[in-house]
Formats: structure tokens, C-alpha cells, sequence
């Protein structure tokens, strides 16, 4: 996943005092500029504004993909939409992810129904 970073000058960013770089546990942004940043369910949380609707998990509790938080779009046509049985995913899984005789929806559906990639 690539992660967005400001662009402009390094140097504001070290003067606003980071040891602590963007997207490390227990850091708190307040050097970037907000529209890089979407808050998760739990406001302590935060992630990159480019992983709000990506399908993956980011907030740790789908808060960056599901309502209300969020208004993400319905998986798009590389996904299947499912209830994940992976942390990783939300409410769709990658459709790679079908037909490979493992399970990743509680419903077995992206074995069973989902055609495939
Ligand atoms: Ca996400
Ligand atoms: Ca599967």
C-alpha cells in the first residue's frame, strides 16, 4: 500500500518536532495536513486518507470502510462481497481470494458462489 506523504518541504515536518514518523503506533499527526488523514471510529485512531473505502482493515475495527463512519462505495468488480473471515478484510474480499479452496467468507460463499477472479 503506498502511503501518501505531504508533499512540500521535509523541513517543516521535522520542526514540527517528530521523532515519531507518520503511520507509527501511538503517533499523533498534527504535523501533516488533514486532508492526508481520516479519523477512525475510535478518534485516538487514525489512517491515511487513501485507505478510507480500499476494502482493507485499517482501523482495526472497519471503521475506515463501513458506515457510519465512513460512506464507501459497494465493492467494486474485483471484489466479493461477503462477511470476511480475515482481520484483514471488511465486507468484501478480493476476488482472487475465490475459488482457491480456502475459506475467507463465514458463508463459504467465495468458494461456493463467487465465480472467481
Ligand atoms: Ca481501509
Ligand atoms: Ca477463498
Amino acid at each position: 500500500m503506498n502511503k501518501i506523504f505531504p508533499q512540500g518541504d521535509a523541513e517543516s515536518n521535522t520542526a514540527a518536532g517528530g521523532k515519531a514518523r507518520p503511520g507509527e503506533e501511538g503517533d499523533v499527526p498534527r504535523s501533516l495536513p488533514s486532508f492526508l488523514l481520516a479519523y477512525c471510529g475510535d478518534p485516538a485512531s487514525w489512517i491515511y486518507s487513501d485507505q478510507k473505502c480500499d476494502g482493507t482493515n485499517n482501523c482495526g475495527d472497519c471503521s475506515d470502510e463501513l458506515s457510519p463512519v465512513t460512506a464507501c462505495p459497494p465493492c467494486g468488480p474485483g471484489w466479493w462481497r461477503c462477511t470476511p473471515t480475515v482481520f484483514k478484510y471488511c465486507s468484501c474480499i478480493p476476488r482472487v481470494l475465490c475459488q482457491d479452496h480456502v475459506q475467507h467468507c463465514s458463508d463459504w460463499s467465495d468458494e461456493y458462489v463467487c465465480p472467481g477472479p
